[in-house]
């Protein structure tokens, strides 16, 4: 090659590049409540690069991290208007959306995670993304929350009895109140960006999550016996604004829903790492973990919980078909 073809060709490939990189013809606009590094985040992130390159650069999203959008009950909102085209949240903050969704948010409604693989990998999981539809949401991808279990900053909590009188925070839905009455404390609903503070300044005694969200918010430095009772293992989901998915081509819907769920084995293998890394974190600060409590009294304490929220014979069929799921 001569020098002049040389610089010829390195130009070129510079502006194929240059248009590539600018070439996105649509950014979405991605919301979670989360840090940038955690596993959600980055299983977006992930799913961006995927439909970026399957589209030619044309398709891009951008995440935005901890928070910078929003609440999650707010960017719910935005999403249904499209102000927002995808949201990842926990299915929580949809119980009062989407009432399917209250079914896999009943406390030990799954045995393990892996159960919850089981029913979310398979039609049950279809059927429930389907749910989000009517309500303005297509739902792409259900993601991770290990189980969730009870901190808080005022003694170690090794029974029921315990619980009793303690003020804990739950996710904005009724389940979860329902939940914590259940037990005999006292439920205070409020966004998960105020529960550091509120840690802190005594507004509540407690609050519940997994290992990755108890760290990764410094929930751990304000409240520091954190007991696994496993009371709950609610799936994450990914949703689309129908708004926005019904703009696109059928092609690249096809696009969007495949990046999406590809994305899920990606969000799993960093999950599984970053629990045990969160594990190791908090317990070297010093936090008092319980373990092998008799977790009998608590499930046996959820049957009104589930008279309530399982009330119609669909969602009852629903609760019926989950526990038989092997
Ligand atoms: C986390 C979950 C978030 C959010 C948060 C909360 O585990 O990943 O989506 O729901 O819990 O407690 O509000």
């Amino acid at each position: 090659m001569t020098t002049f073809s040389k610089i010829t060709a390195a130009l070129l490939t510079s502006v194929v590049f240059a248009g590539a990189a600018s070439a996105c013809e649509i950014t979405f606009k991605s919301s979670d409540t989360h840090p940038d590094g955690y596993p959600t985040v980055e299983a977006v992130k992930a799913m961006g690069k995927m439909l970026e390159e399957r589209s030619n650069g044309r398709l891009c999203i951008e995440v935005f991290h901890s928070a910078q959008l929003g609440e999650e009950k707010d960017t719910i909102e935005q999403t249904k208007f499209g102000v927002i085209d995808f949201n990842r949240v926990s299915l929580g903050p949809f119980n009062n959306i989407v009432e399917e969704t209250k079914v896999v948010s009943l406390p030990y409604i799954f045995r393990s995670v892996d159960h919850m693989h089981k029913v979310m990998d398979g039609p049950i999981g279809d059927e429930m993304a389907a749910a989000f539809e009517p309500h303005g949401y297509v739902g792409l991808a259900f993601y991770d929350g290990g189980s969730r279990s009870f901190y808080n900053s005022q003694k170690p909590i090794t029974s029921i009895d315990d619980m009793k009188g303690m003020k804990v925070r739950v996710m904005q839905s009724d389940v979860f109140v329902d939940m914590m009455s259940a037990l005999g404390a006292n439920a205070t609903p409020m966004p998960y960006g105020e529960v550091y503070s509120s840690l802190q300044t005594g507004v509540i005694d407690g609050a519940e999550n997994n290992w990755p969200s108890f760290e990764s918010s410094g929930h751990f430095e304000v409240a520091k016996y954190y007991t696994l009772d496993e009371h709950l293992i609610v799936p994450e989901v990914l949703v689309m604004s129908k708004a926005s998915y019904d703009k696109l081509s059928a092609e690249d819907q096809a696009l969007v829903r495949q990046a999406a769920k590809d994305s899920v084995p990606v969000m799993r293998e960093l999950w599984v790492a970053r629990e045990a890394a969160s594990e190791e974190k908090v317990r070297a600060a010093g936090a008092e973990v319980i373990k092998d409590i008799d977790k009998t009294p608590f499930i046996e304490a959820m049957v009104p919980v589930y008279e309530k929220h399982a009330n119609t014979p669909k969602l009852q069929d629903l609760v019926k078909r989950i526990q038989a799921t092997e």
